[in-house]
């Protein structure tokens, strides 16, 4: 095994599927061949989520394998997810994670960040909060804001696909004004909230708004938002990721729906702040970006 993170409680071990144990067994993440990690090492590295339990074609998992190919220190990092479409795939993940009661999340982050920072002076921790459009910008949206104001230094991802796609298409915040689905169906009366643009004015050092269209595109903006968050402040991502199943769209058909909304709803957006930037610039020329 190449680093030892994941364990299988061997009283399990005997009932678990191949696809678990090849994670304990195959990981690559501390092998130092794998040192400049990116999404070139998608097809070959097992941890970076080869099956997964979402409707077949979700954009959401394809994205977050972008996310966790483009994580600078795996090992040392940690995810903080919320209830969602987007939890069913951490169980395949052979990364330390932690599930929080939806909406808490960016709360429970600033906590174990914090308590990180505390136990371990010396080494350097990440802490991202993954979650959906439901949880970060409706339910969650206060926890996700104060975590903003104080300044915390994690970064949140959010998936926004625009619906409560898990309890099966109620509208959200994120939601598109006219939208219907399902559960909304006289359509959405008001405008959707631009998450990316109240992470700036909450206090976020880096805010970025797009689709998971592209992956090298993904992988280097996840990049950035974690090295700003460890050293400067707070940072946002929002990354759409529509769910096909709502839509009423096929299993190949999430790439054209992203592509489709990169002009549009999720046109390239990035605020970084002076500080950000500078620091940035200095990640540039050490190497690390
Ligand atoms: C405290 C709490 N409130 C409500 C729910 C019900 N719930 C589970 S998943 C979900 C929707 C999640 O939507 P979103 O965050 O957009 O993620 P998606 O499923 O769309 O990826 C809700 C409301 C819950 N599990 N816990
Ligand atoms: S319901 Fe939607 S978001 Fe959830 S797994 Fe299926 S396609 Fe993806
Ligand atoms: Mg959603």
């Amino acid at each position: 095994m190449a680093y030892d993170i994941y364990k299988i409680n061997p009283e399990f071990r005997s009932i678990m599927p191949q696809e678990i144990l090849d994670l304990e067994e195959n990981v690559t993440w501390a092998h130092k061949q794998q040192k400049n990690r990116g999404i070139e090492q998608l097809p070959v590295a097992k941890e970076l989520v080869e099956e997964h339990s979402l409707c077949a074609g979700c954009p959401e998992a394809a994205t977050l394998r972008y996310v966790l190919a483009a994580l600078p220190n795996p090992e040392e990092s940690i995810i903080v997810n919320s209830t969602g479409c987007t939890s069913l795939m951490f169980p395949h993940i052979a990364l330390h994670t932690v599930h929080s009661l939806f909406g808490n999340q960016n709360a429970v982050a600033s906590g174990i960040k914090r308590t990180l920072e505390w136990r371990f002076p010396d080494k350097q921790k990440d802490v991202i909060v993954l979650a959906g459009d439901g949880a970060t910008v409706d339910i969650g949206l206060d926890c996700t804001l104060q975590s903003f104001f104080r300044q915390e230094k994690i970064t949140t991802i959010c998936f926004d696909n625009e619906v409560y796609a898990n309890t099966g298409g109620q509208e959200s915040g994120s939601t598109a004004k006219g939208q219907v689905f399902k559960m909304a169906p006289k359509g959405k009366v008001f405008d959707k909230v631009p998450m990316w643009e109240l992470a700036v004015t909450s206090g976020c050092h880096y805010s970025v708004n797009l689709t998971g269209s592209n992956p090298k595109q993904v992988a280097k903006v996840i990049r950035e938002a974690i090295l700003i968050a460890r050293e400067i402040g707070p940072t946002y991502v929002n990354l759409y990721t529509p769910c096909i199943l709502e839509l009423g769209l096929g299993a190949n058909d999430g790439l054209g729906q992203m592509k489709s909304l990169d002009k549009e709803r999720f046109e390239f957006f990035r605020h970084v702040s002076p500080e950000a930037d500078a620091y940035l610039a200095q990640c540039k020329e050490e190497g690390r970006l």
